[in-house]
């Protein structure tokens, strides 16, 4: 049956979509229209399996109803509360549940609107925490090669994916980067890969270049998502701990992708087992139904702030919607949903099946690696000679007309399902991107 893809009523060219192939789309154009469990619908009545969990955000799945009803009681009851110097009760109650589920040794939530706020937040803080202390040189960030920080200014800055910071000039100044740590002798490794903890040993070079005093963070994400799913060597984040702890530099986790149950654990960092003196987060945190990030801190770096006379505001930092009463609500009845449902012990379950059913597909065409960790996957592609990214995103269109929703990064397919997936739709998730594979050009 062919497919009516323009059964919408509305021209498409005032909508500037972001990060999409624009005139690609507009002449055939892919639209969701409704969702719900693992699944959408399309505006041509079809259902598609969410292989991606929206953008790696919907983690309980879509249209949760503790979650609908959470928004619907909130927006009747307190619409908005001004988030400078004055507050609303659910700002506060959600702050306390992310901190209930945080590492231990954290202690306090900023928030945002979404990732990248998150991250400009936390370089911030970094910054600021340290003139605070009276240690003002230390100005200095430090990202990774292939790092994704959203694309705010701050963000790209320490971010090193080319096409993310090369059209938009000089950025920030005083960044220095980090080698990646996409080794292929760890190609097809299940997990946490053998290779590659002497990665870790190059902040001591950049260290010593520039000296301690002069740097403020060091940000990563303990597992790179948005590059295509790149795990961290065993003993990598230990490392980097010890570096920056020797010389009083903070660590900043990006765990934007990582928090809320990606991995098995409320986070990354618990994950992994090492704790960083930031975390930045947004997606999980609402479900994705509410634009809400958070930066999450120790009560060290927190408390450097907290001086001077008590009338005036300590941090010259925040957002309007900073805690906005319904992504509050929302947040609060996310936590609810993923604790009753238990569903981060649900993602550490169905990991090593996950695991197997992705690897199955090593020896299909192109195929060149793959990777894993919890719910989340990748299987890179060999790029059409002359062509990147073409064959990745050729795979990607098979699929939306197969019904599976998967996503592309260069020509990486990168997986990550709401955590409330079955073997079934596993099952069928990895078993139609194998037929396309089989398939493709
Ligand atoms: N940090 C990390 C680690 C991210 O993955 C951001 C910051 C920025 O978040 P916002 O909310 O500003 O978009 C992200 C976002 C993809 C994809 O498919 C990844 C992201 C966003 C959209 C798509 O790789 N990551």
């Amino acid at each position: 049956m062919a497919l009516d893809r323009n059964a919408v009523p509305n021209d498409l060219n005032a909508f500037w979509m972001p990060f999409t192939a624009n005139r690609q789309f507009k002449k055939a154009p892919r639209m969701f229209v409704a969702a719900e469990g693992m699944h959408y619908t399309t505006a041509d009545g079809r259902q598609v399996l969410d292989g991606t969990a929206g953008l790696w955000c919907c983690n309980a799945g879509h249209k949760r109803p503790r979650i609908v009803e959470a928004i619907q009681k909130q927006a009747a009851e307190l619409d908005y509360a001004p988030a400078f110097q004055m507050g609303h009760p659910k700002a506060f109650e959600l702050a306390n549940r992310i901190i209930d589920i945080a590492p231990k040794g954290i202690e306090h939530v900023f928030y945002t609107n979404s990732g990248s706020e998150s991250v400009e937040t936390a370089l911030k803080l970094a910054i600021a925490y340290h003139r605070a202390r009276g240690e003002g040189t230390r100005t200095r960030l430090i990202g990774r090669e292939r790092g994704y920080h959203g694309v705010n200014f701050g963000g790209i800055s320490v971010g090193g994916i080319v096409n993310n910071r090369k059209f938009f000039g000089t950025m920030l100044a005083g960044v220095d980067h980090l080698p990646h740590t996409h080794l292929p002798e760890n190609a097809f490794t299940k997990g946490q890969p053998e290779h590659g903890a002497h990665l870790a040993d190059d902040l001591e070079r950049i260290i010593a270049l520039h000296g301690p005093e002069t740097i403020a963070a060091v940000i990563v994400e303990p597992m790179a998502g948005s590059t295509g799913v790149l795990l961290p060597p065993k003993g990598y984040l230990e490392k980097l701990r010890a570096i920056t702890k020797k010389h009083g530099i903070l660590l900043i986790f990006d765990e934007v992708i990582t928090g809320f149950g990606r991995l098995g654990s409320a986070f990354a960092a618990q994950h992994y087992d090492v704790l960083p003196d930031m975390m930045t987060t947004a997606k999980g945190l609402t479900n994705g139904v509410i634009p809400m990030g958070a930066v999450l801190t120790t009560a060290e770096v927190h408390d450097a702030f907290m001086q001077g006379p008590e009338h005036m505001i300590e941090l010259f930092h925040g957002y309007t919607y900073s805690g906005n009463p319904i992504a509050a609500a929302c947040g609060i009845a996310t936590l609810e949903t993923y604790k009753e449902e238990g569903l981060f012990e649900r993602a550490a379950e169905l990991a090593p099946y996950w695991q197997e059913a992705l690897h199955s597909l090593k020896g299909l065409p192109h195929v060149i690696d793959i990777r894993n960790e919890g719910l989340i996957g990748a299987v890179e592609l060999e790029p059409i000679a002359g062509e990147p990214t073409k064959r990745a995103f050729s795979a990607f269109l098979e699929c939306y007309d197969k019904g599976v929703l998967i996503r592309t990064t260069g020509d990486i397919i990168a997986m990550s399902p709401p955590l409330i997936i079955e073997k079934e739709h596993i099952d069928q998730l990895i078993g139609t991107l194998g037929d396309v594979l089989k398939t493709l050009a």
